[in-house]
């Protein structure tokens, strides 16, 4: 390989005996042991190493070529990233997989033991997260030039344990061993002021930070699906300088006291915040998403300047995209660098900023909508309020000029808001200092610019787009579900659709033919059994994703207790059904714990009656995570999505499970419109009131009590869990439907319920059943990720692909 300085690199080999070679070579003199001594650990290490290497050749091509194009950049600035488990996917995308099972198979290791050794970084919450990763498949798959940059947390989302029911958080310590995907870079070390004051100097601004802190970088590979290119994320882990370990203090003895500060630096890259229920105003998360910024946009500038002398060329060769308002800080710090630190004046670097940076916002919720307190901000970061400041008084100069005497609009668009706690508004600041603010599925996009950001959308309507989220069909689909990816391409005749996923529409034609059915019943029934959650021919009915009172898992809970009821009552008509209920509550948010405790204690009554065998089976396998996504998906018969219509922005744990064979129940909420309209409304289950219906009935006088009173069946539901059937859990859940109902679960239950008695009806015609099941598959192509890039390069970044040289 000729890479950019001329110089050559042996090209590794791929064959067995290549690869079973490399392996020998790594577990020698990288690991220091060998075949005899080496241990299970030992051989995943190596393992991961070997199959790294292949990647890493790739990379450095990669590099080249980028570097010599010098292309318009995209970079990805992102808090979370849910990466999932590293191993299997760059096995598939090295083509190695074969090689290295007979490697490891020579060696006398079994590979699926191996293979579970991988641990997954957990470095999100949830959907936000796994977006961004998705997304970094897709621009690598598409060779657009592109770096993730994140925060390298040393714990990862908590470790979800079941205690008596409840939910006990663990730390989940995910690199204790060690994480072989990383390159760590030491030298690429960036310092991270907080605090201090402004001084002004020869009329520059310049601020003196009252401490510093060390960003060291580490890059995770991120290989695209049959093409050379490998991007990289980039993730930043704090650490302490030398000097704020007091050596005086130690000799002393006075251990605690002599680490305190080093400690105090090091806790910024700790651990990820889990979202809570209430925005928290925690000056520890402020401080993490400053140093995310600021480490990154140094490593940004770094990287333009290996190409390019002049700034004006900084926005053409720069797309910086804001995963919601976490890393809205990028914004001022740009301003400052430019300003303070460059020189250049104000509405020029004003430009160049807005002209860099876009905005993706994931939410419609007004309290997951972030404000930092204008103390705190001012008190950690002095010359960042100030210039927030000044962006605001130029916002509000143009809301006044196009809006002459509309006091109560500058007031609704301030930066600040003006509550006895004045606090900075971070979406307002995102939309104001980028080009585009884009929402996730169209009824978020309308909804944002109808009612959160409706006045942003007066003053600048073509700053709006939407772009409907996707997923990766290599992970959701080839990684997760090798069945149903065999048999696809089976029938297809061909697996382009891995990169082409609107190809799946080849299987419409696929539907008329008896055996093709036959096997596409035989593989979903065999990812029912390999899970090993209830009878694989029951119907799988899951739920999967963070526990929200708006997500309403309450609801299908209700439902769970009204069969449990019917079945108890004898002549039970329904379908036998497996429920699997699986997804993680924020720690602070005691509403959804208590539901989390309710469905376990429902389980275990529903699970130890032998009423209900053979019938109706609750599972609720703890610590959902990627890694368990991967299982339960391709074993799902039927999809829950079902919040209250307007809440959730998009989901996209619909689109895996529709483009994995199930069929969906759902509300007219998010993508679920978009994946209804493609797949067919008769091949979907719809129910519940859409947005403007429960929006008009939640500003009524809405009486939850009502539907009580009204319904039987509901009624007896909530009187079950009232007089303790449940092990006496579920109180507080049932006075809090009963009493607010804030997101609607009762007055959606009926329609909710008969809905499913249609599901019940359509799964006793069990081929026809595997025909929707295979129209929803065929008519998804539309919700890949690789999709999602190209409408967010053809709408917001304007960047091109760098193809490599294989
Ligand atoms: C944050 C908070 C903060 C405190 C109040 C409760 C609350 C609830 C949710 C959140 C998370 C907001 C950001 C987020 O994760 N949004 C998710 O983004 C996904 C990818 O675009 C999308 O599919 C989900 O619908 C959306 O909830």
């Amino acid at each position: 390989m000729d890479l950019r300085n001329g110089v050559e690199l042996r090209s590794l080999g791929n064959t067995p005996d290549e690869f079973r070679q490399d392996m020998l070579s790594n577990l020698y003199y990288r690991r220091g042991t060998t075949v005899e001594s080496a241990s299970a650990q030992d051989a995943y290490e190596t393992l991961a190493l070997t199959v790294r290497d292949r990647l890493a050749e790739r990379r450095a091509r990669t590099a080249a070529a980028q570097y010599e194009s010098n292309p318009r950049w995209v970079y990805y600035l992102s808090a979370e990233y849910l990466l999932g488990p590293q191993l299997e996917q760059n096995l598939l995308y090295s083509g190695t997989s074969e090689a290295a099972h007979k490697a490891l198979e020579a060696c006398g290791f079994k590979p699926e033991e191996i293979a579970a050794l991988d641990v997954e970084p957990g470095l999100g919450n949830g959907g936000l997260g796994r977006l961004a990763a998705c997304l970094l498949d897709s621009l690598a798959t598409l060779d657009i030039p592109a770096v993730g940059y994140g925060i390298r947390y040393d714990l990862g989302i908590f470790r979800q344990e079941f205690q008596d029911g409840r939910q006990i958080e663990r730390p989940d310590d995910w690199a204790f061993q060690g994480d072989p995907w990383e390159f760590p870079a030491p030298d690429d070390v960036q310092t991270v002021g907080f605090y201090g004051h402004v001084d002004e100097r020869d009329g520059r601004k310049v601020w003196q930070p009252g401490e510093v802190v060390l960003g060291e970088p580490s890059h995770l590979l991120v290989p695209g699906y049959g093409t050379t290119t490998v991007n990289i994320v980039r993730l930043w882990r704090a650490r302490a300088h030398q000097a704020s370990f007091d050596l005086t203090r130690f000799s002393a003895g006075q251990y605690a006291e002599a680490v305190q500060d080093a400690v105090r630096a090091e806790n910024i890259s700790k651990v990820l915040y889990p979202d809570d229920s209430t925005a928290a105003g925690r000056e520890l998360r402020l401080k993490q998403q400053y140093f995310l910024v600021s480490c990154s946009l140094r490593d940004i500038v770094r990287r333009f300047r290996l190409r390019n002398s002049d700034w004006d060329a900084f926005g053409s060769k720069t797309a910086i995209q804001l995963n919601d308002t976490h890393p809205v800080l990028a914004i001022p710090e740009l301003m400052r660098l430019l300003v303070d630190e460059e020189g250049l004046d104000w509405d020029h670097a004003w430009s160049l900023v807005r002209q860099t940076f876009n905005y993706t916002c994931h939410t419609l919720l007004p309290e997951a909508l972030e404000t930092w307190p204008v103390d705190m901000l001012g008190r950690l970061l002095p010359r960042h309020l100030e210039i927030i400041y000044l962006i605001n008084a130029g916002l509000l100069e143009e809301v006044r000029s196009r809006f002459p005497g509309d006091i109560d609009r500058v007031r609704r668009m301030s930066l600040i808001q003006e509550t006895p706690e004045r606090l900075v508004r971070m979406a307002n600041l995102a939309v104001t200092g980028t080009t585009m603010t884009n929402g996730v599925a169209e009824l978020h996009t309308q909804l944002l610019t109808s009612t959160v950001l409706r006045d942003f959308h007066d003053l600048w309507p073509s700053r709006f787009a939407n772009v409907t989220n996707g997923v990766s069909p290599r992970r959701f689909v080839r990684l997760a579900s090798p069945g149903i990816s065999a048999l696809i391409s089976s029938g297809l005749g061909h697996d382009r659709w891995l990169t082409d996923l609107s190809l799946l529409s080849g299987l419409e034609a696929l539907t008329g033919d008896a055996s093709f059915r036959e096997q596409w019943r035989e593989v979903k029934r065999s990812a029912k059994a390999a899970l090993g959650l209830g009878d694989p021919g029951a119907l799988m009915d899951v739920m999967i994703k963070r526990f929200h009172e708006y997500k309403r898992q309450q609801l299908k809970l209700l439902h769970v207790i009204t069969l449990y009821q019917r079945i108890k009552a004898g002549g039970y008509d329904g379908v036998p059904r497996t429920v699997l209920f699986g997804g993680k509550a924020a720690p602070a948010y005691q509403a959804a714990k208590n539901i989390i405790h309710l469905i376990n204690a429902v389980a275990a009554a529903v699970n130890a009656d032998p009423a209900a065998a053979g019938l109706l089976r609750v599972a609720f396998p703890a610590n959902y995570n990627i890694t368990l996504a991967e299982h339960i998906i391709p074993a799902a018969d039927l999809s829950e999505q079902i919040s209250m219509a307007g809440k959730e922005a998009s989901g996209t744990g619909n689109m895996k499970l529709t483009l994995n064979g199930a069929l969906t129940i759902g509300t007219l909420d998010g993508a679920n419109i978009e994946i209804r309209d493609r797949v067919g409304a008769d091949n979907f289950f719809l129910f519940g009131l859409d947005a403007p219906a429960a929006l008009a009935l939640r500003s009524g006088p809405y009486q939850p009590r009502d539907h009580y009173h009204a319904d039987d069946e509901l009624r007896a539901a909530l009187d079950a869990i009232r007089s303790g059937a449940f092990g006496g859990v579920g109180h507080d859940v049932a006075a809090s439907l009963l009493d607010r109902d804030e997101y609607l679960t009762l007055a959606d239950y009926r329609s909710y319920v008969d809905a499913q008695a249609g599901v019940d009806a359509a799964w006793r015609d069990q081929d026809h059943w595997t025909t929707m099941s295979i129209l929803n598959t065929a008519r998804a192509g539309f919700f890949s990720s690789d999709r999602t890039v190209t409408d967010y390069l053809d709408r917001i970044w304007h960047a091109t692909p760098v193809r490599v040289e294989g």
